[in-house]
């Protein structure tokens, strides 16, 4: 059992921190070992392919406050402290923070535990952790007010080490948490999220075939690559083409197509001889890609004619 002590913990780490360690603080924060952590299934347990992000949603503005409406504006908003990676074997998360002071701490801030899968688009999920200010004994941390799920879990600094942010169960002895999904808009929500009520109903301007911001992204592909459309977005592409040469010294042209993460979006890729025709096959992609700037879905072709044509087709489900 622990208590939650995290307003005197600080403190206590504030004075350790000007007094050991004059320009900052390293702050340990895990939860306990061998807990009963579980996707959004409730059956399958935490893996490796999730890791936790200590942070604040900060980077933007001060008052923005995360719900599970608006996942899409997290990344943006997000200021990252500390990574960990969730140790399957022991069951656990672990990691460490260097943090300039420790007022994050603090109870007029927010400070939040977001962990999610870093494998897998479609099957993405995740989890969110804040500090609440309405207990006596200390901080507590639990799921923002919407969300579909409601496990109550706490975050506590340790009595025995007072950079230690521990994670536990509210009222409980075994420390448990359990992912969610991600919220997949579709267009009308997106709509509603990205536009202003008198904009709403103006078809020229939330229409999926609109470009309001004239940057040459359609709604539609706005939406698919989650960005703004009432702001020109440069350098963020659906999709890019490079040639390269196959195992067997082909010439093939790279297909690279962004995989929308939030977005109930259809892609469809068809070939064609001319323009005109396009073949009913759809053409699926061999293999997924993650790089720094997202995931990409590959489609690699062999070169036989002088000229083919492809088409992306980008629909709302
Ligand atoms: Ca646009």
């Amino acid at each position: 059992m622990w208590h939650f002590i995290l307003i005197n913990a600080a403190l206590t780490f504030c004075a350790l921190g000007s007094l050991l360690v004059p320009f900052g603080v390293e702050v340990t924060w895990q939860s306990q070992t061998g807990g009963q952590d579980f996707r959004s299934d409730g059956l399958q347990r935490l893996d490796g392919s999730f890791q936790f992000e200590i942070g604040d949603f900060k980077a933007l503005r001060d008052d923005f406050i995360p719900t599970s409406e608006n996942v899409l504006e997290w990344q943006s908003n997000w200021r990252s402290f500390g990574v960990a990676q969730y140790d399957e074997t022991l069951r656990r998360i672990r990691g460490r923070c260097f943090l300039q002071d420790n007022a994050v701490f603090s109870a007029e801030d927010s400070i939040f535990l977001w962990g999610y899968n870093v494998l897998s688009g479609v099957d993405a999920e995740w989890i969110l952790m804040r500090n609440t200010e309405d207990s006596m004994d200390g901080i507590e941390w639990q799921w923002p007010g919407v969300g579909p799920l409601s496990f109550p879990v706490a975050i506590a600094v340790s009595q025995v080490a007072s950079s230690e942010v521990i994670i536990g169960e509210v009222g409980g002895e075994d420390f448990q948490m359990r992912t969610a999904r991600p919220f997949a808009l579709d267009y009308d929500q997106w709509v509603q999220n990205a536009f202003s009520v008198s904009q709403q109903t103006m078809p020229l301007i939330v229409s999926p075939t609109a470009d309001p911001d004239s940057d040459g992204q359609v709604n539609i592909i706005e939406f698919a690559l989650g960005t703004n459309p009432l702001e020109p977005t440069q350098g963020v592409e659906l999709f890019n083409i490079s040639t390269g040469v196959s195992e067997e010294g082909d010439q093939v042209i790279e297909l690279k197509i962004r995989r929308p993460q939030n977005a109930d979006v259809r892609l469809d890729l068809r070939k064609s001889p001319d323009l005109t025709q396009f073949n009913e096959e759809q053409i699926f992609p061999e293999m997924v890609q993650t790089s720094a700037d997202g995931e990409w879905l590959i489609v690699n072709i062999e070169v036989e004619k002088e000229a083919e044509f492809y088409r992306l087709f980008v629909s709302a489900n």
